[in-house]
């Protein structure tokens, strides 16, 4: 994994990857470089075994403020503009990496997530919040629809909502005093990153299969990746480890 990112600061703490958006003078606002990043590096820590916990996090004040907006003036003033369409597949990437990783993935979120930087949090496994967090969708107030999966993850979310709101509603896990969060985004992020990695994987991909099958189909995939968490290496652990009263040390194989 590079580290030599313009508007990324990665750093590998363990098994542990933190990615740091880092254009905190414009609030971590997308610019087509840090887009790429993020989609090159979501990819590869998805391939990289040695990694089996990824957090999202912003620099400075925010989490992000969505897309960086000084790029819509030149391209509304031009006279044959790119449809936006095709710029979003390149969200969509990002987003689909993000939900598919096969490890769980935490967004850490103080400040502002507004616009596709609030979507981008929401297609993360986990949300963990500071209490001076905001989640606000931002489209409509300059006239667009949620983008990168904002009309899936959340279609109730219409207006700006707090961390300590957020909680409240289940719309993250947990929130926390700013000064805690730092420690306990590090903590819970350990913890994921020593569990069943592969396990945690099939996990994800039932219960987000699950969101739009009936139950009949969930039970039958249920059965099939059973099958396959059966033949994995922390599951014999974890038997092993029960039977022998000792705490299970998974390999994430
Ligand atoms: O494919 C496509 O391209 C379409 C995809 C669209 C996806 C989207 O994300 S659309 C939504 C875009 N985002 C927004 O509409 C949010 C715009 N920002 C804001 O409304 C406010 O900045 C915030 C509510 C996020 C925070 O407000 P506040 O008062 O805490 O900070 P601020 O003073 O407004 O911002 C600080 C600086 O960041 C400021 O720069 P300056 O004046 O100090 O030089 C501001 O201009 C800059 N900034 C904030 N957000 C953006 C931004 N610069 C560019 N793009 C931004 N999105």
């Amino acid at each position: 994994m590079r580290s030599d990112f313009k508007h990324l600061l990665v750093e590998q703490d363990g098994a542990v990857l933190t990615v740091i958006m880092n254009r905190p003078e414009k609030l971590n606002a997308f610019n087509d470089v840090m887009l790429q990043e993020m989609i090159e590096v979501t990819e590869a820590a998805a391939r990289d075994d040695a990694i089996r916990c990824v957090v999202i996090t912003g620099a400075g004040r925010a989490f992000g403020s969505g897309q960086d907006l000084t790029s819509f003036a030149p391209r509304s003033n031009t006279g044959n503009p790119p449809r936006v369409s095709e710029h979003l597949t390149k969200y969509h990437r990002l987003v689909l990496a993000l939900r598919g990783m096969p490890k769980p993935v935490i967004a850490a979120v103080q400040g502002v997530a507004a616009g596709i930087s609030c979507n981008i949090a929401l297609a993360c496994d986990l949300r963990i919040a500071a209490d001076n967090a905001r989640f606000l969708e931002a489209f409509a107030r300059i006239g667009l629809v949620p983008d990168g999966g904002g009309g899936f993850f959340l279609p109730r979310l219409v207006d700006e909502v707090s961390g300590p709101e957020a909680e409240r509603i289940g719309l993250v896990n947990k929130c926390m005093p700013l000064a805690e969060f730092e420690a306990t985004t590090k903590a819970l992020a350990q913890r994921l990153a020593r569990g069943p990695t592969r396990t945690y994987a099939l996990i994800k991909q039932l219960i987000y299969t699950s969101v739009d099958s009936d139950l009949e189909t969930t039970l039958e995939l249920e059965g099939e990746l059973q099958d396959q968490a059966f033949e994995t290496a922390d599951h014999r652990e974890g038997v092993t480890a029960f039977l022998e009263k000792r705490a299970a040390q998974f390999s994430g194989k």
